[in-house]
C-alpha cells in the first residue's frame, strides 16, 4: 500500500523563538518548564512559574534537560535490518511483520509492548489499534513493572484507579509518611513542598525503607523495615487505630465495606506491637512513635511507590496503605490521604487510555457490557474479548514462541525487565520485532530488531500527560525532530491505515486524538465511570493548544477540574462503597538460601533516568554518581571478604554483575543495594536487570524486584584506568567499565583482573595508540599512560595503573576542554595531575553550581553552620534544592568530633 509520504506533526513548530510551555521529560510530579529555543537545536531551560506542580521549582534532572537536546546519538532514519530505508518501505514491513504473524498463528500471536513515557495520544492509538482493531489484549506496558500493583489495589478498594489527593495534600499535612519512597531523589520537587510545610507548619516527616536514604536521613523517624513487611506494620496500625478510637465510624458505615473482616485479618498478621516489631525488626519504641503519631495526627498523608508497588505482595501492600486511611476517614480532606507517587511522567495517562492489558480504555475493564461499549464507540470489528497478558508473561510467551510479533516502543525490556539476559535472547528468536526509539545507544533491543522507526522525542513531540494528582498537563514541541524522526502516534497510526484501519485512525493531529479519548471517557458515563474528561471532548485544536493544567475528573459541563475525591464517599463499586482488604500472610517471594544468603534490593540515583539515554548526555548529571556499584553493610562486607572501593562479583540465580563496593551503614546487615541505571550501553558487566528474579505479585503481575536473593564475593581486579576520548569509543565486551559525559568527550572508567602493563598493551592496540609519539611507562609505580594529539588537541588519553587515580581523571577532563594544547602544557598531558595544584578533585554535591564537597567541608571549617549558610556562601543547594539533604549530610560530618 502506497499511501502519503509522512506529514510532519502540523503543529510542531521549527524554531520557536517565543518562550514555550511544556512539561518535564522525567518523573511524574509533572513539573512545568519554560523551554526557550536558542535557534541553534538546543534551549534555555527554566521551571514554569504559572504550573501547579512546581511553582516554578525544577529538580537537577529538569534543571539540566537543556544539555540533553543534542542530536548527535539520535536514530534519524527508518532501517530494516540494519539497512537504512523509507518510511513508506519501513511501515509496510511493520504491517507484513504483523498481518503475516496474525494470518498464520491468530491475533493473540502479536503484541505491543508501550511505555509511561509515551504521551496520552500516542498510548491511546496503540491501545485502540490492538483491542478494537487487531483483536488481541496482548499489549501491555513497562507499567507493570512501575506501577501495576497501585493500580490494582487502588481498584480493589476504590473500584477504580483513583489517587484521591493532590500535591496541596503535602503542603497542609502535619504528618507525611514515605513508605517504599526515596522522596528526595526520585521526586525532587515534592521533596521540596514536603521540607517547606517542615518548615512552615513543623509537618512531621516518618520514611519507611530498609535502606537509610538521603530521603531517610531527613526525616524526624527512620523505620529500617525488614525487606517485604511492610504488610505488617500497617496491618499492626489499623489494629492500633480500632483500638486507640481512631476509627471513623461514621465514614466506615456509610462509605465503606470490609471493615470487620479486614481488621480480624490484621489482628492475625499482627497480633501485638511486640510481635510486629520483631518481623520488621523494628525497636518497639521506634514501632510506638510511628503508630501514636499516625493516629494522633489526622492531617497524614501516606507517600508510597517502589517499595511498596515492585513486591510479590505489592498489591496487597498498597491496599494495607489503603485500609488505614478508610479506617480512619483520613480520605480526600484536605492535607490527608494515602498517595501514590507515580515514576513515569505518562504513567497515569497509560492508565487512563487502558494501556495495560488487563484494563480497556477509559477506566473499562473486559466485562462483556464494557467490551461492547467500546466496541460500538470505536465501531470496531475485532474487539478483545478478553484480558491479554501482563508484561512478564508476555515475555514468557515469546520464549515459547507463542507471540511471534512484537513491536516496542519508548521502553527497553532488554534492560528494565526481570532476567534482563534472558528477554535479551528472547527478543531474538521473535519472527519480527519493530521498535520505536530515538537514541542509537540502547543496549540490546536495536541488534534484536528486524525494523527500527526513529521517533520524536521531547521537545519535538506533542501531546498530554498526566501526573501523579492526576492533572493533565500539555507537552509542546520547542524544536523540529532530527532526520526523518516522527511523533510515534504518527506511526502507529500509519500501520493501522495500512492493515486496512484507515478510517479509524484518520487522526491530523494530537488534538484530534485527545478529543476521541476524551469523548469515549465520557461516552455513556452516568458516573459510574469516575474517569471522565468530557469537558475536555470539545476542544479546538486551539484550545487543546492553549489547555490548562487541569485535574480529571472533569465532566461535561463542568468548568474547573477536581482538586479531591472520596470525602464524601462516592467510590466506583456497584454500591458506592469502599472494600478494605484482608491482607496475604506477609512472606518474601523467594527466603534467601545458602547459595544465596543476601537479599539484593534494586533502584534509582539521584541524577541518573533509567538507562540514561538522555540523562547520560548531560556533563552535570554525570557526576554525582558515575560509575555503578553495591552498597554492602560492614558486617556484610567483613563477612564476604569485601574492602570499600573494590570490585565484587553479584550473582543470583539468573546472572552476575561485577560491580565497585562502597561499604555503607545505611543499608541494613543481610541486604545489599545495586542502582539500575548501568547496561551494556553506557557500561559492561554491570546491568542489574539480569540478576533479577521473574516473582511476581499474583494479582498486579507486577515483579518484586527488590528482593532478589544473591550472594557477593571480591572480584579481584588488579588494574584500573580511564580512558578520556573525545569520541564516543566502541570498547571490548571483556572489560568492566562505565562511561561518563564530561563536556568535550568522555571519561570510560574501567578495571580488569589483568596486570596494568598488560591491560595498557592491550587496551592501546584497542584504541590504536601504538602510533602516538605520547607514552609513559612506569613499571615501578605500575603506571602507564598514552595519548594521541590532533590538530593540537587531545584525542584520546588512555591511563592504566594499579588503582583509581582522580587526579588524572580531572586533568584530563580539563585537557579533552582545551581549544588548544599549547606547547608548555603538551609536557604535562601524561603527568597524571594538572602543572596547577589548585585542580584537586572532590566528589560533586551541587551540580547545578559545580559545587563539591571539598569546598562545603571548608565553608562548614570557615563557621558556615547550616544548609541556608552554605547557600550564601558558595549557591550551592540554592537551585534546585535536590542536594540539600547531602549538604546537611556533610555539615552533620563536619559538627562530629574528629
Ligand atoms: N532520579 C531519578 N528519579 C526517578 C527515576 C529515576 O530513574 N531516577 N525514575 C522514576 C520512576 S519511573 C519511578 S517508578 C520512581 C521510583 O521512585 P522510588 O520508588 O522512590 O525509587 P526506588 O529507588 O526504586 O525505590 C524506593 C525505595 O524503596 C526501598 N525499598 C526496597 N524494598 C522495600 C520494602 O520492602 N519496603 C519499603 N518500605 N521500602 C523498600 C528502597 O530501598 C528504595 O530506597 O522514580 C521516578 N523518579
Ligand atoms: N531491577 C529493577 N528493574 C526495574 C526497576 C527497578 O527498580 N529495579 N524499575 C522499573 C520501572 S519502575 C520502570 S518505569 C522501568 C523503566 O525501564 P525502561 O522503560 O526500559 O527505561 P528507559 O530508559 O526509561 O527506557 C525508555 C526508552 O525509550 C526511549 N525514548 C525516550 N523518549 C521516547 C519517545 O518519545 N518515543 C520513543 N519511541 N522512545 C523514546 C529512550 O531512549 C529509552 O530507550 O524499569 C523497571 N525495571
Ligand atoms: S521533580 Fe524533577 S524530574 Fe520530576 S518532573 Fe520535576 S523537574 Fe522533572
Ligand atoms: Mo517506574
Amino acid at each position: 500500500m502506497n499511501v502519503s509520504m509522512p506529514t510532519p506533526d502540523p503543529s510542531t513548530i521549527t524554531h520557536a523563538p517565543a518562550p514555550v510551555r511544556t512539561t518535564c521529560a522525567y518523573c511524574g510530579v509533572g513539573c512545568g518548564v519554560v523551554a526557550t529555543a536558542d535557534g541553534k537545536g538546543g534551549a534555555t531551560i527554566a521551571g514554569d512559574a504559572a504550573h501547579p506542580a512546581n511553582q516554578g521549582r525544577l529538580c537537577v534532572k529538569g534543571a539540566a534537560l537543556g544539555e540533553t537536546l543534542a542530536t548527535g546519538h539520535r536514530l534519524l532514519h527508518p532501517t530494516i535490518h540494519g539497512v537504512r530505508t523509507t518510511w513508506n518501505r519501513a511501515l509496510d514491513a511493520v504491517t507484513k511483520g504483523f498481518r503475516d504473524t496474525i494470518e498464520r498463528h491468530g491475533p493473540d500471536a502479536v503484541a505491543l509492548y508501550l511505555s509511561g513515557q509515551l504521551l496520552t495520544e500516542d498510548y491511546y492509538v496503540a491501545n485502540k489499534l490492538m483491542k478494537g482493531f487487531i483483536g488481541s489484549a496482548n499489549v501491555d506496558t513497562n507499567s507493570r513493572l512501575c506501577m501495576a500493583s497501585t493500580v490494582a489495589g487502588h481498584r480493589r478498594a476504590f473500584g477504580a484507579d483513583i489517587v484521591p489527593g493532590c500535591y496541596e495534600d503535602l503542603d497542609e499535612a502535619d504528618l507525611v509518611v514515605l513508605t517504599g519512597s526515596n522522596t528526595a531523589w526520585c521526586h525532587p520537587v515534592l521533596w521540596q513542598r514536603i521540607e517547606q510545610a517542615r518548615t512552615r507548619r513543623g509537618t512531621r516527616v516518618v520514611v519507611i525503607d530498609p535502606r537509610r536514604t538521603v530521603t531517610a536521613d531527613s526525616a524526624d523517624l527512620h523505620l529500617a523495615v525488614a525487606p517485604g513487611m511492610d504488610a505488617v506494620l500497617f496491618a499492626r496500625l489499623l489494629v492500633e487505630i480500632a483500638e486507640g478510637g481512631a476509627v471513623d465510624t461514621n465514614y466506615v458505615t456509610r462509605h465503606t465495606d470490609g471493615f470487620e473482616a479486614a481488621l480480624a485479618n490484621a489482628r492475625e498478621i499482627a497480633p501485638s506491637r511486640a510481635d510486629a516489631a520483631a518481623r520488621c525488626a523494628l525497636t518497639e519504641q521506634a514501632l510506638a512513635a510511628f503508630l501514636d503519631w499516625w493516629i494522633e495526627t489526622p492531617r497524614v498523608v501516606t507517600c508510597f511507590s517502589q517499595g511498596i508497588n515492585q513486591s510479590a505482595q505489592g498489591t496487597d501492600k498498597v491496599n494495607a496503605i489503603l485500609n488505614v486511611h478508610l479506617a480512619a476517614g483520613r480520605i480526600g480532606r484536605p492535607g490527608c490521604g494515602p498517595f501514590s507517587l507515580t515514576g513515569q511522567p505518562n504513567a497515569m495517562g497509560g492508565r487512563e487510555v487502558g494501556g495495560l492489558a488487563n484494563q480497556l480504555a477509559a477506566h473499562m475493564g473486559f466485562s462483556p457490557d464494557e467490551v461492547d461499549r467500546v466496541g460500538r464507540f470505536w465501531q470496531a470489528p475485532g474487539m478483545a474479548g478478553k484480558e491479554g497478558r501482563k508484561a512478564v508473561s508476555m515475555f514468557e510467551a515469546i520464549e515459547r514462541g507463542e507471540i511471534r510479533a512484537l513491536w516496542v516502543l519508548c521502553t527497553n525490556p532488554a534492560a528494565s525487565l526481570p532476567r534482563a539476559d534472558a528477554m535479551r535472547s528472547a527478543l531474538r528468536q521473535l519472527d519480527f520485532l519493530a521498535v520505536s526509539e530515538v537514541s542509537a545507544h540502547v543496549d540490546g533491543l536495536a541488534e534484536a530488531a528486524t525494523v527500527v522507526l526513529p521517533s520524536a522525542a521531547w521537545g519535538e513531540k506533542n501531546g498530554t500527560v498526566t501526573n501523579s494528582e492526576r492533572r493533565i498537563s500539555r507537552q509542546r514541541p520547542f524544536l523540529a525532530p532530527p532526520g526523518e524522526a516522527q511523533p510515534d502516534w504518527w506511526q502507529i497510526c500509519e500501520v493501522a491505515r495500512r492493515l486496512g484501519h484507515g478510517q479509524a485512525f484518520d487522526f491530523a493531529s494530537p488534538a484530534a486524538i485527545f478529543r476521541e479519548h476524551a469523548a469515549l471517557s465520557a461516552f455513556e458515563n452516568d458516573g459510574a465511570r469516575l474517569f471522565d474528561i468530557g469537558g475536555l471532548a470539545d476542544l479546538t485544536d486551539q484550545a487543546y493548544d492553549a489547555l490548562e493544567p487541569v485535574q480529571w475528573p472533569l465532566p461535561s459541563g463542568r468548568d474547573a477540574g477536581t482538586q479531591r475525591l472520596f470525602a464524601d464517599g462516592g467510590f466506583a463499586h456497584a454500591d458506592g462503597c469502599a472494600r478494605l482488604v484482608p491482607l496475604a500472610p506477609p512472606a518474601l517471594s523467594a527466603p534467601p538460601t545458602a547459595e544465596h544468603p543476601l537479599l539484593l534490593n534494586t533502584g534509582r540515583v539521584r541524577d541518573h533516568w533509567h538507562t540514561m539515554t538522555r540523562t547520560g548526555l548531560s556533563p552535570r548529571l554525570a557526576q554525582h554518581r558515575n560509575a555503578p556499584f553495591v552498597e554492602v553493610h560492614p558486617a556484610d562486607a567483613e563477612r564476604f571478604g569485601l574492602e570499600d572501593g573494590a570490585f565484587a562479583a553479584v550473582s543470583t540465580r539468573q546472572g552476575q554483575v561485577e560491580l565497585r563496593v562502597v561499604v555503607t551503614d545505611s543499608q541494613q546487615p543481610g541486604s545489599i543495594f545495586a542502582p539500575i541505571h548501568w547496561t551494556d550501553a553506557n557500561a559492561a558487566r554491570a546491568r542489574v536487570g539480569s540478576l533479577v528474579h521473574a516473582r511476581t505479585d499474583p494479582v498486579s503481575g507486577q515483579p518484586d524486584s527488590k528482593t532478589v536473593p544473591a550472594s557477593i564475593r571480591p572480584w579481584a581486579m588488579q588494574a584500573e584506568g580511564f580512558i578520556a576520548s573525545r569520541r564516543r569509543l566502541p570498547l571490548p565486551a571483556w572489560l568492566s567499565h562505565a562511561r561518563m559525559t564530561v563536556a568535550d568527550g568522555e571519561i570510560v572508567h574501567f578495571a580488569s583482573p589483568r596486570a596494568p602493563g598488560a591491560l595498557h598493551d592491550l587496551l592501546s592496540n584497542w584504541l590504536n595508540l601504538w602510533t602516538s609519539p605520547l607514552h609513559q611507562r612506569n613499571p615501578a609505580a605500575d603506571l602507564y599512560r598514552s595519548a594521541s594529539i590532533v590538530d593540537h588537541r587531545l584525542e584520546i588519553l588512555l591511563s592504566t595503573g594499579p588503582r583509581r587515580d582522580e587526579d588524572a581523571i580531572a586533568w584530563a577532563t580539563d585537557l579533552l576542554a582545551r581549544e588548544r594544547i599549547d606547547a608548555a602544557t603538551r609536557r604535562f598531558i601524561l603527568a597524571g595531575r594538572a602543572p596547577d595544584p589548585g585542580l584537586r578533585p572532590s566528589r560533586q554535591v551541587c551540580a547545578c553550581f559545580g559545587v563539591d564537597e571539598a569546598r562545603i567541608e571548608a565553608a562548614a571549617r570557615g563557621g558556615a553552620d547550616s544548609v541556608e549558610a552554605i547557600g550564601a556562601a558558595l549557591k550551592a543547594g540554592t537551585n534546585c534544592g535536590s542536594c540539600r539533604p547531602e549538604i546537611r549530610k556533610i555539615l552533620e560530618g563536619c559538627r562530629q568530633p574528629a
